[in-house]
C-alpha cells in the first residue's frame, strides 16, 4: 500500500534567491521524488514574518531572524508526497550549516546559521499551519504525474 501523502511548505530565503539557488534547491526535492503543488515569488514584510516566527519571539536571535527573511525576496512552495515533511527535513538538513550532513541543502551550500537559505515545516501541525500562512486554498493545485506510479508503490 502507499506511504500516506503529507503536504510540506519550504520557503528559499533571500540568501538562497540572492545565491541564485532557487533552481538547484527546488530540483533536489523534484529528483528526491515531491510534486510541487504551490509555488510563488514574494517578499515577506515584518506581520508576516513575526507570524511565522511568533515561537521565537524573545529569543536572542530573533531580531536578527526577522530582519533576515525581510531582507530580499523569497520563494515559498509547497510539496507533496509519501512522508513529504521528514523526506524535506532530512533533504534539508541541520538548522547550523556547519553542523549539517554534507549531501544536505545545508550542508552542501551554507556556513552560518544566520543564513541557512531554507526553512522547512517540522511536524504535520505546523505544516498546516504554515501552508495556510502563504497559501489560499485555490493557489494549492492537485495532480497526478505519470512518474509518480514509480516513485510510491
Ligand atoms: P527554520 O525554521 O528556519 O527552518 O529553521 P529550523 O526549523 O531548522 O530551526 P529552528 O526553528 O530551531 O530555528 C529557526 C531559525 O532561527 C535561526 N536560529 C536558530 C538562529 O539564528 N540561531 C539559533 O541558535 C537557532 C537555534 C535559524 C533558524
Amino acid at each position: 500500500m502507499p506511504a500516506e501523502t503529507e503536504r510540506t511548505l519550504i520557503i528559499v530565503k533571500p540568501d538562497g534567491v540572492q545565491r541564485a539557488l532557487v533552481g538547484e534547491i527546488l530540483s533536489r526535492f523534484e529528483r528526491r521524488g515531491l510534486r510541487l503543488v504551490g509555488l510563488k515569488l514574494i517578499h515577506i514584510d515584518r506581520p508576516l514574518a513575526e507570524q511565522h516566527y511568533a515561537e521565537h519571539q524573545g529569543k536572542p536571535f530573533y531580531d536578527g531572524l526577522i530582519e533576515y527573511i525581510t531582507l530580499s525576496p523569497v520563494v515559498v512552495a509547497v510539496l507533496e508526497g509519501p512522508h513529504a515533511i521528514q523526506v524535506v527535513r532530512n533533504t534539508v538538513g541541520g538548522t547550523r550549516p556547519h553542523e549539517a550532513a554534507p549531501g544536505s541543502i545545508r550542508g552542501d551550500f551554507g556556513v552560518d546559521v544566520g543564513r541557512n537559505l531554507i526553512h522547512a515545516s517540522d511536524a504535520p501541525e505546523t505544516a498546516q499551519t504554515e501552508v495556510a500562512l502563504y497559501f489560499k486554498s485555490n493557489e494549492l493545485l492537485s495532480y497526478q504525474r505519470d512518474v509518480d506510479r514509480w516513485i510510491s508503490g
